[in-house]
């Protein structure tokens, strides 16, 4: 179990005091997570002790900065079981991850009347770079739907799948819901016809084990930002055999072997996917997010998060006249977020009330807009939560709730 009081006096930014000097309860960390004091005492140590460019000079500064910079790509690497660093990619976060699969290998590899796949359940990010591929290549984009509980119906899955999908794209975790897609069988389902696979786990690779061989997945898509990494920072794995024969996305400063005015020829692995100076102080403070993941074990932040979810569900049945909470019962089969719709309040309105007693949430579509309004709703309310949250924060949240429905039951929305 985690040891989450002592876990909290590494997050700065957990005692700060809000409004009237209530503390602060951050549940919002499916937007952005809090970070810990040695993720940011490793971007000062970068800037204040070895700030210099990475793979580029022969002084002690650019050695050691690359040093630290090739260090934490091979943390990143084996906290997600990448057979080699090289097959780990920087990028800026999730969204331009996905942006790189489809630019340079939907590019490639996506032709007129070729099926690409994703999921009812997509943040935008995993969805409108699809639709604009399809539209481009006159390409066809097919949904895989979900059933009442907000799971993925597995049963449309073999209808919808063919040879002539080309590509399957998920989400291991949708943030608007909580749900936790079957990705190893969903690409076990996607390898028998023949098509590519990739996990957007934005949500995942902070929360729980992710491991990519096990998956069997070509590309794994996440954001720093949300695993107590800066922001700026995200990266892109891919199969090492898919990656060989993948075309730069961006091309220009570093990414090149040799340049002449006519023509150049492209760098080694990764290095030709990473045009220009990258966010080296992002990569320093994500290989320290990673090692502060690491040492708590992600077996353990999953058990923790599990148990906090079904609390905060349990919890949640007081309000069953009122509130409708979206997501599987169950909570292994859900992340630690809890999303939930009053009929009369709007969300935005929630918010606010919950805003001023120091609670944060995010309330509206969360970037998720089709599956929201799959819910028949236009916006819902969302509590997520991470490895530094408790019972007594779930505890606030459900009193304040309580509170604002009866302000706005008594007529004063
Ligand atoms: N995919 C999923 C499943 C996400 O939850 C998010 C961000 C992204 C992709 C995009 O990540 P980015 O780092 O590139 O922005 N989700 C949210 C959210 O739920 N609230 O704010 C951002």
């Amino acid at each position: 179990m985690l040891d989450v009081r002592k876990i909290r006096e590494d997050f700065p930014v957990l005692s700060k005091k809000v409004y009237d000097g209530r503390p602060l309860i951050w549940l919002d960390s499916a937007a952005t997570s809090q970070k810990p004091r040695q993720v940011i005492q490793a971007l000062v140590d970068y800037y204040e002790g070895y700030n210099a460019n990475v793979h580029r000079g022969v002084h002690a500064l650019s050695m050691e900065s690359t040093e630290r910079y090739d260090e934490a790509r091979a943390k990143v690497a084996a906290f997600i079981n990448a057979d080699s660093p090289e097959t780990v990619l920087w990028t800026r976060n999730t969204t331009e991850s996905i942006n790189l699969v489809a630019n340079s290998w939907g590019e490639d590899n996506i032709k007129a009347g070729d099926d690409i796949v994703v999921t009812a359940l997509e943040h935008h990010s995993n969805l409108v770079p699809w639709q604009q591929l399809a539209r481009k290549k006159d390409a066809n984009l097919h949904i895989l739907p979900i059933t009442e509980e907000h799971t993925l119906d597995m049963d449309a899955v073999d209808n919808i799948l063919s040879p002539h999908t080309r590509l399957l794209a998920m989400a291991h975790e949708s943030n608007a819901v909580g749900t936790i897609v079957p990705v190893k069988e969903l690409a076990k389902k996607a390898r028998a016809v023949g098509a590519a696979v990739l996990v957007d786990g934005a949500q995942s690779v902070p929360h729980m084990p992710v491991d990519v061989q096990d998956m069997d997945c070509d590309f794994l898509a996440f954001s720093g930002h949300k695993m107590l990494g800066p922001t700026g920072i995200g990266g892109l794995y891919v199969k090492r055999e898919v990656l060989e024969r993948m075309s730069p996305f961006l091309t220009g400063g570093d990414m090149v072997l040799a340049v002449s005015y006519e023509d150049a020829s492209w760098n080694e692995l990764p290095m030709r996917f990473e045009a220009g100076t990258p966010n080296i102080s992002g990569v320093v403070g994500l290989g320290a997010a990673v090692d502060y993941l690491q040492n708590l074990g992600m077996e353990n932040i999953r058990e923790h998060e599990i148990q906090l979810t079904k609390y905060a569900l349990d919890s949640f049945k007081q309000f069953e006249e009122e509130l409708d909470v979206y997501g599987p019962k169950d909570p292994n089969k859900r992340g630690a977020i809890v999303s939930f719709h009053h009929p009369d309040v709007h969300p935005h309105d929630l918010g606010t009330l919950l805003d001023r007693r120091g609670i944060a949430i995010r309330t509206g579509h969360h970037c998720s807009m089709p599956m929201v309004r799959s819910l028949g709703v236009p916006a819902t309310a969302r509590a997520s939560m991470y490895l530094y949250n408790t019972e007594e924060e779930v505890d606030e949240l459900v009193d304040a709730l309580r509170e604002a429905l009866r302000y706005f039951g008594n007529g004063a929305g």
